[in-house]
């Protein structure tokens, strides 16, 4: 499951919404040149809270989590970048 840091350093992830099948699941966080920013990828809720790596302009943060059915967030672990907007819906079924 793909998801990519704003190219334009505005502090959001796109797209906004993943949907995945319980199990175990990858996200996949490309972090373009263009940001500009360090970035990661995490995932938190129902007794889950896991981060990958914060990656420089141009890598990409992967994490990897067992979820059960229900909603999760993800986030930027970067300090303040979740509270600016840098986070997402992700449902499981
Ligand atoms: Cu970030």
């Amino acid at each position: 499951m793909n998801v990519k840091a704003d190219s334009d350093g505005g502090l959001y992830f796109e797209p906004r919404k993943l949907k995945a099948k319980a199990g175990t699941v990858t996200l996949v966080m490309s972090n373009p040149s263009s940001t500009g920013k360090s970035h990661g990828i995490a995932v938190e809720g129902n007794g889950v809270d896991k981060d990958g790596q914060i990656v420089s302009p141009g890598l990409t943060s992967t994490v990897t989590v067992k979820l059960k059915p229900g909603t999760y967030e993800f986030y930027c672990p970067v300090p303040a970048h979740k509270a600016a907007g840098m986070k997402g819906k992700l449902v499981v079924s």
